[in-house]
């Protein structure tokens, strides 16, 4: 992307909107390119809303509950992104699994973030599950979103070490603090024109990533 046209973003929230904060920390400090075209939230009155206000960027909710169907809500959430123009789609904490047919329309330019070490603990509650699991590590995977839920290609994963006494609370706020660097950070790939999905697979400056992307330890 040139400077004087920034990849457009469209960030999907439903809740807190931490990691939104840490990508307009980062488009505010200069160090990631992009333009924040829009925040959509599937949830009304959820702080990552006030966050985006606060950052003058538009803010728009689509509640999900007015919609017969997740086929419904899909085709109407893809005319309000779509209305953005976005480059890339970002899920930052988006709570509602997508139909085949948007994630497809988004296809390798749509990212998630998501609080496990994929393929480890695909869907909800991973942090409780890798305690119950009695693992020693945890941690933060940043992928390609694909038809499959968790499914698609990392791009970038953060190993996170599990502590004696952890709960799902302390254990949330260690991965927390390592997905608000690691997802700028592949956002600025993607940006930048150094990332991309090719085959199914991420791609980083021309070479083929290992199954678990980039890999970020911080276990030591
Ligand atoms: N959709 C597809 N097709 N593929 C992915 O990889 C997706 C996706 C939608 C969301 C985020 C994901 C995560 O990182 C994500 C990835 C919500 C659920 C879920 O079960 C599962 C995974 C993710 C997000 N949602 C419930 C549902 O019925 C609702 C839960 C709630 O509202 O609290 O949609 O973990
Ligand atoms: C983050 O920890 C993210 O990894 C997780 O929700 C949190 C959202 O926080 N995502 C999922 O669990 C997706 N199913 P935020 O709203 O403060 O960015």
């Amino acid at each position: 992307m040139s400077e004087t046209k920034p990849c457009r973003v469209v960030v999907l929230i439903s809740g807190g909107g931490t990691n939104l904060q840490a990508l307009i920390d980062a488009q505010q400090a200069g160090q990631l390119p992009v333009e924040i075209a829009a925040v959509i939230s599937n949830r009304p009155d959820v702080k990552g809303l006030q966050r985006a206000t606060s950052a003058g960027i538009p803010a728009d909710v689509l509640d999900h509950t007015a919609f017969a169907s997740r086929e419904d809500f899909d085709r109407a959430l893809t005319t309000l992104i779509d209305s953005h123009s976005p480059d890339l789609l970002v899920l930052a904490g988006f709570m509602r699994i997508l139909t085949a047919e948007f994630t497809g329309h988004y296809l390798g330019r749509m990212l998630n973030i998501h609080p496990s070490l994929l393929p480890k603990y695909q869907g909800l509650h991973t942090h409780q599950r890798a305690i119950d699991a009695g693992d020693s590590c945890h941690g933060v995977t940043v992928h390609f979103v694909t038809a499959e839920l968790d499914g698609g290609p990392a791009v970038v994963q953060a190993k996170v070490g599990i502590k004696a006494g952890d709960t799902a609370e302390t254990l949330a706020q260690r991965v927390q603090q390592q997905e608000h660097i690691i997802y700028p950070l592949a956002v600025n790939w993607f940006a930048n024109g150094s990332l991309h999905m090719q085959d199914g697979k991420s791609i980083l400056n021309g070479e083929l990533l290992p199954p678990s992307g980039h890999l970020i330890d911080c276990t030591g």
